[in-house]
């Protein structure tokens, strides 16, 4: 459960899963409360070893309304973690939820573009592949990969869209409370895909925004090949599950 008590209403609530962000996450945290008033940030942290959980905890104290910590000790997982971590922010009763890394990739000067994007559609996809978005210090190798997974994916799942590797959403809280969050499977990283899956299944309405993602510069990175192909493997169980055609 997080640390801290029901904070007031607000209208975006950010959703950061993170492992050993120390380095990053009180100047993200800091950016996102300048934006506005209402904006706030749950913190979904796996017990990082490097102390992520007391920067957040320093924070909660001197925002105690607009910060709050999840400390998990078990299970841990990219997943795992984002599937707590979205069903806490929507219990919460923000207007929004936006999820979001701890790494600076997903940059927070978009969460006022995706409100404005986000029209009657129920979901904000930041996403690298449309016009106007674009990745930034990504190795070519990354880049390949990114590009291999989103056909993999398009034609595992049937899905349509130009990036369906984006963990930079914008959910509408109403439209999230909606999906059995709770019946997800995902460990790792494939929550993303996990997630348009159930969107897609109970009809969601979702729209692409563009966005330029910039590749980290600090902390260290949980990436390996190993958990990306496991994850590619999951579409096929996605697949399954929900039925997907
Ligand atoms: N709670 C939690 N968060 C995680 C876990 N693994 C990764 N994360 C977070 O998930 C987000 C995405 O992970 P990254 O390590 O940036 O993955 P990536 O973008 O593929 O790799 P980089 O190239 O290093 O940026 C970051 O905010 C991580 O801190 C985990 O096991 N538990
Ligand atoms: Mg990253």
């Amino acid at each position: 459960m997080p640390e801290s008590s029901p904070g007031r209403p607000l209208k975006v609530l950010a959703m950061i899963p993170t492992f050993n962000e120390r380095e990053n996450i009180t100047a993200l945290i800091k950016e996102i409360l300048l934006l506005s008033d209402d904006f706030g940030v749950l913190v979904v942290d796996d017990d990082s070893p490097d102390g992520t959980a007391d920067a957040v905890r320093e924070l909660a104290q001197k925002e105690p309304e607009r910060v709050f910590l999840m400390l998990r000790k078990e299970n841990r997982g990219r997943g795992y973690a984002g599937i707590a971590g979205l069903i806490e922010a929507a219990r919460r009763g923000p207007d929004f939820v936006v999820e979001m890394d701890a790494d600076f990739s997903h940059r927070p000067l978009y969460i006022p573009r995706f409100l404005e994007a986000i029209g009657d559609a129920d979901i904000v996809i930041g996403s690298r592949g449309v016009k106007g978005g674009g990745q930034v210090g990504r190795s070519l190798g990354r880049k390949i990969i990114t590009r291999l997974a989103n056909g993999y994916i398009m034609a595992v799942l049937g899905l349509y869209g130009h990036d369906l590797t984006s963990g930079f959403r914008l959910f509408r809280r109403s439209a999230l409370q909606k999906l059995p969050l709770e019946k997800m499977v995902s460990k790792g990283p494939e929550v993303v895909q996990e997630v348009l899956c159930l969107a897609h299944q109970h009809g969601l309405k979702m729209v692409e925004y563009p966005i330029v993602f910039y590749d980290r510069s600090m902390g260290s990175s949980t990436f390996s090949l190993r958990t990306a192909l496991r994850s590619l493997i999951m579409m096929w169980r996605f697949k399954m599950r929900y039925k997907i055609k």
